[in-house]
């Protein structure tokens, strides 16, 4: 039996490891997830992460991503599937860091097909933690890192974003700070989709423009590390760095360690790894389309979207990254997505259904009620501090209403802060776990006065991977084939519902006086 070339995209979420595998005749023919604190409990992570001495410090252990790793592959291999793989390409939460002693490559090199992974790269850490996204402790690194750039516009037309407290440049110099000996011990700096890409290429790998330039150290117009936001984090930091590549490529075959333990062809290729945002980006099937937006409902809630050139805006929040197809992407990051929903669910001891039919069955505006939902601190807009603020009479006991503010707080906070992308998009697509909430879709359609779309294929981080696999696989062996082309087999057919929102409704919104408005001021009082 000749077996169809497949593809394997891998998303180390917050959460989860997920693994897809596509084949371009049936689209994707097989999901796996490995979630991290029901599979490693001696971890002791909440929501796969663990908080340090304050609850801005956010880390993970990189030893865990090592587990789930081999874990994954091992469920793979014993569903047969890892033999028919022709390229594989992982996708990881963006802006976490792991910090690499010079011994990587050794025990890279020299991995026993007869252990798993990580009990054989536990020593290779030069910090035990990694930071994670969700840490916004490296506020006073920020300002530093600003000042030595030159100012906040500086600092945003060079890297594509402000100095942002979860990406790496100032989690790095924070790093250095408190802890100069083990910096100095310190050889490699990956990023976590570039870490777990170096544990299936067998040696140290390059980093994407996707996660590049969620760093503050990119310079996004040569598409190469800035020595200048280098020097103004850490001394010594570029020599730290992987390479940086602006484009999609395959970085090499799977090394023996691959074939021998877990079952794949020695020639299986590697594609460079990306951050779960312009994965998803891939997945939705958005590359080189402007006019259609995403939002993924995960535990962040990110709006983004494609735009083939840079342009310059005056911008203080959301950021610019790289696209696999050498191009850029805007997005706006909101902490308090899946947790904070979760958290009103579980004040009321709803299930997500009856959470659904509350949102589809009350009134649009809520009767003017309002919440600013930052159950953590907020990234869009910046909340250092967190806590529920409640306005226009919305009471803690109000079930139905608690509900709705929540949905309307984190739709209408989307919509504002997702202004400078561009024009307005004409219809949203919407992914990650929560998009098969009915009730959210629908509130999303209303505030934005657009339709919106979910998919049969939540996880399209995972396959966005797979995607860019199969790109740069075919289109390397001589099989041309086009973004399009890949949308067309795997994406497309997987469009599961369609909401479009009654124009009345959009005006309780979007009127002069509308809910946007009122939220707009509420933001804007608790900031000041
Ligand atoms: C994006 C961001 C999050 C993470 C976690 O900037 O911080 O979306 O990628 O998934």
């Amino acid at each position: 039996m000749i077996q169809e070339d497949c593809f394997l995209g891998l998303d180390l979420s917050t959460q989860s490891l997920t693994a897809v595998v596509i084949s371009l005749s049936s689209g994707v023919t097989h999901r796996f997830s490995i979630s991290f604190d029901d599979a490693y409990p001696s971890f002791h992570t909440r929501g796969g992460v663990l908080l340090g001495e304050s609850s801005s410090e956010v880390f993970a252990d990189p030893r865990m991503w090592a587990q789930a790793l081999d874990d994954i592959l091992t469920l793979l291999k014993d569903s047969n599937l890892t033999g028919s793989i022709r390229a594989l390409g992982v996708s990881a939460q963006q802006h976490g860091t792991v910090y690499l002693k010079r011994t990587i490559e050794k025990s890279l090199e020299g991995l026993d097909p007869a252990l798993p992974y990580h009990t054989q790269v536990q020593h290779v850490f030069s910090r035990d933690l990694s930071p994670v996204w969700m840490d916004s402790s490296t506020h006073e690194e920020c300002l530093e890192i600003t000042e030595g750039l030159g100012g906040p516009e500086e600092v945003a037309r060079l890297t594509g974003s402000i100095a942002t407290e979860r990406f790496a440049a100032p989690q790095i110099r924070k790093f250095w700070k408190r802890h100069p000996e083990e910096y100095k011990k310190t050889s490699h700096i990956a990023l976590v989709s570039s870490f777990l890409t170096s544990l299936l290429l067998g040696h140290v790998a390059p980093v994407d423009a996707g996660d590049g330039y969620g760093t503050n150290l990119a310079d996004i117009r040569s598409g190469k590390w800035s020595g200048k936001a280098a020097a103004a984090t850490a001394p010594g930091l570029m020599k730290r760095l992987p390479r940086l590549l602006v484009k999609d490529k395959l970085i090499g075959p799977a090394p023996p360690y691959l074939a021998n333990r877990f079952g794949f062809k020695s020639d299986t290729m590697v594609v460079v790894g990306s951050g779960d945002n312009p994965c998803s980006l891939v997945g939705l099937g958005l590359m080189g389309v402007a006019d259609i937006h995403a939002i993924s409902l995960g535990t962040s809630d990110t709006y983004f979207g494609y735009a083939k050139e840079l342009e310059d805006r005056e911008r203080s929040e959301g950021h610019i990254f790289g696209t696999a197809d050498g191009r850029f992407m805007a997005l706006v990051c909101f902490k308090n997505g899946s947790l904070a929903r979760e958290a009103v669910k579980n004040w009321y001891g709803l299930s997500w259904d009856e959470f659904s039919r509350i949102l589809l069955e009350t009134e649009p505006g809520n009767q003017g009620k309002i919440m600013l939902p930052y159950f953590l601190p907020e990234i869009t807009p910046l909340v250092l501090e967190p806590g529920i603020r409640r306005f226009g009479g919305l009471q803690a006991e109000d079930v139905q209403g608690n509900v709705r503010a929540v949905a309307e707080a984190q739709a209408m906070a989307m919509y504002l802060h997702s202004g400078w992308i561009g024009p307005r998009p004409k219809c949203v697509l919407v992914t990650a776990g929560a998009s098969e909430n009915r009730g959210l879709l629908t509130v999303i359609s209303q505030v934005f006065g657009a339709e919106v779309r979910s998919f049969e294929v939540k996880e399209s981080a995972a396959l966005g991977a797979a995607i860019r696999a199969a790109y740069s696989f075919l289109n390397t062996q001589r099989r041309p084939v086009e973004w399009s082309d890949l949308f067309e087999s795997v994406v497309r057919p997987n469009a599961k519902e369609i909401v479009r929102p009654p124009a009345e409704v959009v005006g309780i919104y979007q009127a002069p006086n509308g809910l946007l408005n009122l939220y707009e001021a509420c933001e804007k009082s608790t900031l000041l």
